[in-house]
């Protein structure tokens, strides 16, 4: 009887325990769900179209949303930052033109009225 119970709580401890430690490693980039340690573009300021990038990329000229489709390229509206430093997006591609650092506070940031603009953004940088 002692025995069981203690296999029973080792194999609980076991299964949390690769839960938690799981749980960042399979945050997917270009899966279209936005999680942790990623920076993703919304197509709108509203919606969940989103593409959801997990490195600095230089051109979104050959990205395209996972789920809807269509280029990334001068279509962004909103932006959220789930990697808990800074993420700075450009006008241009290969970080040129106007750029502005998005918070790391994982909220939704519309574009319009930053330095990018509406459905002009074309690269981003991981800080
Ligand atoms: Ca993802
Ligand atoms: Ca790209």
């Amino acid at each position: 009887m002692r025995k069981a119970a203690t296999v029973t709580i080792v194999g609980m401890v076991t299964m949390v325990g690769a839960g938690l430690s799981a749980t960042p490693a399979n945050a997917a980039t270009g899966n279209g769900v936005c999680e942790a340690g990623e920076f993703c573009v919304y197509r709108d300021t509203t919606g969940n179209v989103l593409w959801d990038s997990g490195r600095t990329d230089n051109s979104y000229s050959n990205d395209t949303y996972p789920l809807a489709g269509g280029t990334v390229q001068d279509t962004g509206s909103s932006v959220v930052n789930r990697r808990g430093k800074g993420v700075r997006i450009f006008v241009n591609g290969d970080q040129n033109g106007a750029g502005w650092n998005v918070p790391a506070d994982g909220k939704r940031w519309n574009l319009s009225g930053t330095p990018v603009g509406n459905d002009r953004a074309s690269s981003h940088q991981f800080l």
